[in-house]
């Protein structure tokens, strides 16, 4: 059997850097190839693997950097998120959806094994059921990020329905993670808020105290992610991207969660235009077939992410 050989697009990015660095303990260095838009030192750690600057939509750059690595898998993580869409609408739709349908074409050309792409709970809009959101529901998305990625999962069906390629995708909560930055997200407060915590025991939340959210710490998210690209092709029984969940929380609920270890931690509240974003996506996700198909479990709740983050943070 041909050695597996990834290349990882968006390696810098929130999720990049916690897959590259995964990947690399799960197969080698060597086999696993970091790229992003950035030259300078990346926020990888030094020396862990091979890297190239990559601009994710130059699919001439890509498909030569694909041939000469001999590479047989592709994570594309490269895409501008929620916040930062809205600002940018066509330069979110280009980055997100051309990249995709670039490196779809590539899959079936170069014959590439299996191809990793995210989508998120952001493809749910103010008129699907927002309590245990169902892995097949209404589906109305009101962002371009959200437009953007249910866009791409039906393209991924559709290049599995027509030629085989095995693409798997995975809807993901808000994700927090301490080794690398999120960066245009309407989740990113559940980030912010612990470097606040930490630097001036007080934080303002962009969001209303009461906004319920799906949310999942970074450790299980590359977990899942792993474990859904390594599940036997004939477990996968969705194309379109799986539900994934952990759990839902409020600004409220963390900030009580950080006053356990930080008792003179305070929050107020200013919402900014990234409320009616959350406001138009579920509270909570059911992800049963996740769990039924390929076995999901989440292992990290409110109380035990605080606690790492807490801990790593302060290293
Ligand atoms: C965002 N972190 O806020 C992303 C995520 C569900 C939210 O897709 O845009």
């Amino acid at each position: 059997m041909k050695q597996e050989k990834i290349l990882i697009i968006g390696a810098c990015g929130q999720i990049g850097v916690e897959l590259t660095l995964a990947l690399r303990q799960q197969y080698s260095n060597s086999q696993v190839i970091a790229s992003d838009l950035r030259e300078q030192a990346h926020p990888l750690l030094e020396g862990s693997g091979p890297y190239y600057t990559l601009d994710a939509t130059d699919i001439k750059a890509v498909s030569e950097l694909v041939r000469k690595e001999a590479i047989t898998q592709i994570y594309l993580l490269a895409a501008l998120l929620s916040a930062t869409g809205e600002k940018m609408p066509m330069k979110a739709w280009d980055i997100n959806m051309n990249s995709l349908l670039q490196i779809l074409e590539l899959g079936v050309e170069v014959k590439l094994n299996k191809i990793y792409w995210p989508s998120s709970i952001a493809v749910f809009g103010t008129t699907t059921p927002k309590n245990h959101t169902a892995q097949k529901t209404i589906v109305e998305p009101t962002t371009v990020y959200g437009i953007s990625k249910y866009a791409g999962e039906l393209w991924a069906q559709y290049y599995h329905r027509r030629w085989g390629l095995d693409v798997r995708s995975l809807r993901y909560p808000g994700l927090i993670s301490w080794k690398s930055a999120p960066g245009g997200g309407t989740t990113d407060y559940a980030v912010e808020i612990y470097h606040e915590a930490l630097k001036n025991k007080q934080y303002t939340s962009f969001l209303s105290e009461d906004t319920y959210l799906p949310m999942m710490y970074m450790d299980d998210a590359i977990r899942g992610t792993i474990e859904l690209m390594e599940a036997p092709e004939e477990q996968i029984k969705s194309r379109m991207a799986y539900n994934l969940s952990a759990m839902s929380f409020s600004p409220k609920e963390i900030a009580a969660s950080i006053q356990q270890h930080i008792p003179e931690f305070s929050i107020d509240y200013a919402p900014d235009f990234r409320q009616a974003i959350a406001d138009s996506w579920p509270s909570s996700i059911d992800d049963t077939d996740a769990r039924n198909d390929w076995h999901w479990k989440h292992q990290f709740d409110l109380d035990k992410m605080t606690q790492e983050m807490l801990k790593n943070l302060r290293k």
